[in-house]
């Protein structure tokens, strides 16, 4: 009844609309879109664009982002440019912009910036429902942190809760994975009263030297959403809070080992998996060690549940790592194999050339690329996979 007949041979669409490129957070931002230009440029180059169906989805219109969000805060995010933004202003502060860190800043075109990557999502949720695909994936969304009255963390609308949205109208029940290094506060937050959606992060978490929290300072293993037994979101949430530099193997494992029981046990519907890219070795705000196989084994791991699959970007902050990983998963979802040199005639071609290792290559070796020690003991691990299957049992069968 999950719909897919053929084990291999599953049918892809690509959802992405071009003009999400050209907008700036801000020359010392680590988010960069361009790395979507890349993304796609490498997509292209290794001929992938033949083995799928591909959209340019139409921005979302204020009214359907008004399904999660309020529109007191959806018509200052419309309104608010750099030339007319006063950063003192309560509102501006209470709704998330500004402030000391400036995580999220009114640059020039934010309202379209918004409005592209959340149709993207929602369009891609739509194939799925219609059962024009197996696997949508949209790499300009996956942005988790938003929550219904405040921008958070990079992110001002939160388009994985609105595809889950349209998901539940054809849906029981969804689940949602997150293999973004940040904890995915918002989907959880949202969805953390009922039983229809699923939310499974795992994240760094913890505190630095100096004390402060890795962001947003959620998601540890305790916190499986509402306590209430009345509520009935309780046990609905998972968290896999890891430390420092985890690597291929442990995570893989840790991955396949809780992510199985999971689907085991709620048996989704439709499944949503956030690829945050932030995880990888060598990433500029990151802690971990993956290489891009170890990630990608991930996906190939979510593809064979076989069930209808909503594929979405999310963090990633070294682009060019960021383009080589999401160009290989789209490859896992179409099943085909890529030579490790990098096509010849890739446009931006430069972009993966001169590395320290890795110049001209798709699976440069990322492993301690920013040399994090391995602070997860194989121990610790596997107290937090009994934990974690243990917490499952909170879940109503
Ligand atoms: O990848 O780094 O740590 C989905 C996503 O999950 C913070 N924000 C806030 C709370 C106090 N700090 C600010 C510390 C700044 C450290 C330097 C930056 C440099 C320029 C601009 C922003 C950052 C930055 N901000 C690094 N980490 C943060 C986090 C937000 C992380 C969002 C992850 C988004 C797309
Ligand atoms: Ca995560
Ligand atoms: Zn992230």
């Amino acid at each position: 009844e999950y719909g897919m007949e053929k084990p291999k041979g599953y049918k892809v669409s690509f959802h992405y609309n071009p003009h999400v490129e050209y907008h700036h957070f801000g020359s010392s931002h680590p988010m960069k879109p361009w790395r979507l230009t890349l993304t796609k440029q490498l997509v292209v180059a290794y001929g992938l664009e033949y083995t799928m169906d591909l959209f340019e989805p139409r921005p979302a219109t204020l009214d359907e982002l008004a399904v999660f969000h309020d529109r007191e805060y959806l018509s200052y995010l419309s309104r608010v440019t750099p030339q007319n933004a006063q950063p003192e202003d309560a509102s501006h502060l209470a709704f998330g912009f500004g402030g000391e860190s400036n995580d999220c800043p009114v640059f020039d075109g934010l309202w379209n910036y918004v409005c592209l990557y959340s149709g993207a999502s929602m369009h891609a949720a739509h194939n799925l429902t219609n059962k024009q695909s197996d696997i949508a994936i949209n790499w300009s969304g996956g942005l988790h942190h938003a929550k219904k009255n405040l921008a958070s963390g990079f992110c001002y609308v939160n388009d994985i809760v609105l595809a889950i949205q349209h998901l539940l109208t054809q849906n029981q029940r969804v689940l949602y994975i997150d293999i973004d290094v940040h904890h995915g506060d918002g989907v959880e937050q949202a969805f953390e009263s009922t039983d229809r959606v699923f939310t499974l992060s795992y994240h760094k978490y913890g505190n630095d030297r100096n004390g402060w929290p890795f962001f947003p300072g959620t998601g540890n293993i305790t916190d499986m959403g509402p306590t209430d037994p009345t509520n009935r979101g309780k046990g609905h949430t998972l968290n896999i809070p890891l430390d420092d530099g985890i690597d291929d193997e442990q995570y893989k494992w840790l991955f396949k080992t809780i992510t199985g029981a999971v689907v085991d046990k709620y048996q989704p519907n439709a499944i949503v998996l956030q690829s945050g890219a932030d995880s990888l070795g060598g990433d500029r705000l990151g802690r971990f060690n993956l290489n891009i196989k170890a990630h990608g084994f991930c996906i190939e791991t979510v593809k064979n549940f076989g069930r209808p699959l909503l594929l979405i970007g999310g963090g990633g902050y070294t682009p060019r790592n960021v383009a080589r990983t999401w160009c290989h998963e789209t490859a896992v979802c179409v099943g085909a194999n890529l030579h490790n040199n990098l096509p010849t005639h890739l446009p931006y071609l430069q972009a993966f050339q001169g590395e320290e290792n890795g110049g001209g290559i798709l699976y440069p070796d990322l492993h301690n690329t920013k040399r994090h020690d391995n602070a997860n003991s194989t121990s610790k691990l596997q107290k937090l996979v009994s934990h974690a299957l243990d917490n499952l049992r909170y879940m109503e069968g």
